[in-house]
């Protein structure tokens, strides 16, 4: 897959590319990402990507002009036309169901926005899909496409160790995880539940179904109400 990002701080996207999963999926060719500057293609000769709203307003709005002209760009830069998503308080809420859709297609091209918001013709003019990751202000888009792009380049083919698999993944299968215990069976008088220790794993398996059900039932209980994949 190849991954276009559009945004005005490339920087912000470095140390998560450079670690554990996304890391070794570039050095595997299972995943490409190109970091674009919108800011490279302002007009003027203060490179202004922002300006006030018409008709008055606080804050300031992403201007046509630098986020097409990038756009165009980028598009050139591949073959394919690529899944063009802009990332938006306004947007579908991201979610598990959306990150498996997005990990079949061959290119996505994320648009990150910073300031108050985008000129509405961004929006007309790009027909891009518009998504959210969830309700909380951020200061921009990038953190939103990183956690897109971190959880889509998981689920492809290859980028998990084999020891790990997406489909083991609490909401692939729709239920929270079940507690799990590592060394040492006694921590500060607290112990490693026997079944855990017995070696029957049926009763293992049984227990551990059991116990998601009851945490999702405690913490989540919209999971369990159908309709919930939005
Ligand atoms: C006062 C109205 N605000 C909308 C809630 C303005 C505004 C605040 C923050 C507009 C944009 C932003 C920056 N946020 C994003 O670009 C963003 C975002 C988010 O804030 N929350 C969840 N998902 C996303 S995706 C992009």
């Amino acid at each position: 897959m190849r991954i276009d990002i559009l945004t005005l701080f490339p920087e912000m996207f470095e140390s998560p590319l450079s670690c554990s999963i996304l890391k070794r999926a570039k050095e595997a060719s299972i995943v490409e990402i190109v970091l674009t500057n919108i800011r490279d293609f302002a007009t003027d000769s203060y490179q202004k990507v922002d300006d006030k709203p018409y008709g008055g307003g606080p804050g300031m709005v992403m201007m046509p002009v630098p986020v097409f002209g990038c756009f165009e760009h980028v598009q050139k830069l591949a073959p394919e036309k690529g899944r063009l998503i802009l990332l938006t308080p306004q947007g579908q809420k991201f979610n598990q169901g959306k990150a498996a859709e997005l990990s079949k297609e061959k290119r996505l091209i994320l648009i990150a926005g910073r300031y108050e918001g985008f000129d509405e013709r961004i929006r007309i003019g790009l027909d891009a899909e518009q998504i959210s990751v969830g309700d909380y202000v951020l200061s921009g888009g990038e953190l939103a496409a990183m956690i897109i792009v971190d959880a889509v380049v998981r689920l492809l083919a290859g980028a998990l160790g084999d020891e790990d698999s997406p489909k083991d993944d609490s909401f692939s299968n729709g239920l929270l995880e079940y507690p799990q215990y590592t060394r040492p069976e006694v921590f500060r008088d607290m112990k490693v539940p026997d079944v855990l220790l017995s070696g029957d794993h049926g009763k293992i398996a049984q227990w551990r179904r059991q116990q998601a059900l009851e945490r999702t039932k405690k913490h989540r209980p919209d999971l369990l109400r159908r309709n919930n994949k939005e």
